[in-house]
């Protein structure tokens, strides 16, 4: 098996990461950045990340960076066989790169919209409310694939409900109106449930 490692730093980005390498039960070792101190900006770490943010991923000694690049790579090469990622040339192998994408680029711009009007201590302001109506939208769109299926796939659990619900789960924390969606409330109770969610990360 290749050698991992996670350049983390704890309630981040890469929290999700260390999940899903929980949940995938990859061995793996971890190297802890500290961002308040500033070491994501070291030649040393932008050399593996030239962004200069965690996470970062190493395999056998060879860096990827970008969180949902790591997801489906580490879905793809480990979830498989363990039943947590559909197969290559299946339907749902492509439904499972679309709302893993979706999840991260379509919804997260929304969430960077409302996460900046917080950070300026102006969430209600017209950018912050747009990223609130924004994000209801897609909530919606959400809620109503979540009402006929209990998972994101259909009848079991996947890496894609990690993925997705990880995006979800932050956006409910920082003020995304996810409660008024209960199907999507229902789901994400069952995927902060699993013990791989638990991980002190
Ligand atoms: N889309 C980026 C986002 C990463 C990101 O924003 N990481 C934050 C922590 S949540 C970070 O490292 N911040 C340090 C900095 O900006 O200097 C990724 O997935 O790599």
């Amino acid at each position: 098996m290749s050698k991992i490692v996670l350049y983390w730093h704890p309630m981040s980005s890469a929290t999700p990461i260390a999940c899903a390498l929980a949940e995938l039960g990859v061995p793996h070792e971890r190297v802890k950045v500290d961002i308040h101190a500033g070491e994501q900006r070291k030649p040393a770490y932008l050399a593996l990340n030239p962004n200069g943010k965690v996470p970062t991923l190493t395999v056998d000694g060879a860096p990827m960076f970008e969180a949902l690049a790591i997801h489906l790579w580490l879905a793809g090469q480990y979830g498989v066989e363990r039943g947590l990622w559909p197969a290559e040339g299946t339907p749902e192998r492509l439904q499972a790169m679309a709302w893993s994408t979706w999840s991260y680029v379509t919804y997260g711009a929304q969430l960077v919209r409302l996460q900046t009007a917080r950070d300026m201590g102006t969430p209600d302001d017209p950018h912050g409310q747009a990223g609130h109506k924004a994000m209801d939208e897609l909530l919606a769109l959400l809620d109503q694939r979540l009402a006929s299926q209990p998972w994101m796939l259909g009848a079991n659990y996947s890496m894609v409900d990690l993925i997705v619900g990880s995006v979800i789960g932050y956006s409910a924390y920082i003020g995304a109106p996810v409660q008024k969606h209960p199907h999507v409330l229902a789901w994400l109770g069952k995927v902060q449930a699993r013990p791989a969610m638990q991980i002190d990360a």
